[in-house]
């Protein structure tokens, strides 16, 4: 079956709501192909210049997190609502540097996971080893786990419908990327991991990209892989060459 690919920057901490019009601006035309789908993940306050910038034009704005509750006293979250209410339509869930530096856990990765699809937002769900575990021979086992949790409670519905991207820690804005054939061996592994739980036509829909150091010189052959479904892309998203990367064919 032939999946429709995902290109997604993941613009991080990175861009000021006047410099988001601007990059949107430039980049707009770069990225115009309707061949892929196209995500700007922006951080919270660009969200919304980053919508008028992109309208009229096929780029899609996801946000790059969001919390688990409707609402309430959580100062400083984003309720899945007030994404939905300004038109966002994905939102990264359970990024390295979420896990790393905010406390996310497989467990609350669970929680956006399930409020996102209550929402109608597709999670961009991610998943990933870091360099020693790769090391030690856990990766897949340890990837496993994480998909597991992710997916608990999850409709084979929903589960259809989300996107999971692959990132391996040791590769994430260190210039190292997977080789191609490390990068398609677990992304295989991941969809292996799906039909176990859900079947194989869940399997067969559920898209999976590849990030860590994509760029527009390797990007071709990392789509190219048979269960590569596009990438998600972080420092050179934030450039031209997302354009290039958007094009990779
Ligand atoms: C991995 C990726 C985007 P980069 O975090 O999610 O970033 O492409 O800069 O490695």
């Amino acid at each position: 079956m032939s999946r429709r690919k995902i290109i997604a920057g993941n613009w991080k901490m990175n861009k000021t709501p006047s410099e988001t019009t601007a990059l949107i601006n430039e980049l707009k035309p770069l990225v115009a192909n309707n061949d892929v789908d196209v995500v700007f993940c922006v951080p919270a306050i660009d969200i919304i210049p980053a919508i008028e910038a992109a309208k009229g034009s096929n780029i899609e704005i996801g946000a790059e997190n969001m919390y688990f509750e409707e609402s309430g006293a959580y100062t400083g979250e984003i309720a899945p609502n007030m994404l939905t209410d300004v038109g966002v339509k994905y939102v990264i869930i359970g990024h390295s540097e979420r896990r790393e530096y905010f406390a996310e856990t497989d467990e609350t990765v669970n929680k956006k996971v399930l409020k996102a699809f209550e929402h109608g937002i597709t999670p961009i769900i991610c998943c990933g080893e870091t360099l020693t575990q790769r090391e030690q021979g856990i990766a897949i086992d340890f990837i496993r786990t994480q998909i597991k949790i992710a997916f608990q409670n999850v409709s084979a519905e929903n589960a259809a419908n989300a996107v999971i991207a692959y990132e391996p820690i040791w590769a994430i804005g260190t210039g190292k990327t997977a080789t191609t054939a490390q990068a398609e061996e677990v992304c295989k592994a991941i969809r292996e991991c799906i039909k176990e739980v859900y079947g194989s036509d869940v399997a067969e829909k559920i898209r999976i990209q590849y990030g860590g150091s994509v760029n527009a010189g390797n990007a071709a052959e990392l789509f190219a892989e048979a269960d590569i479904d596009g990438g998600l892309v972080g420092g050179a998203s934030l450039k031209p060459d997302f354009g290039k990367i958007v094009n990779y064919k």
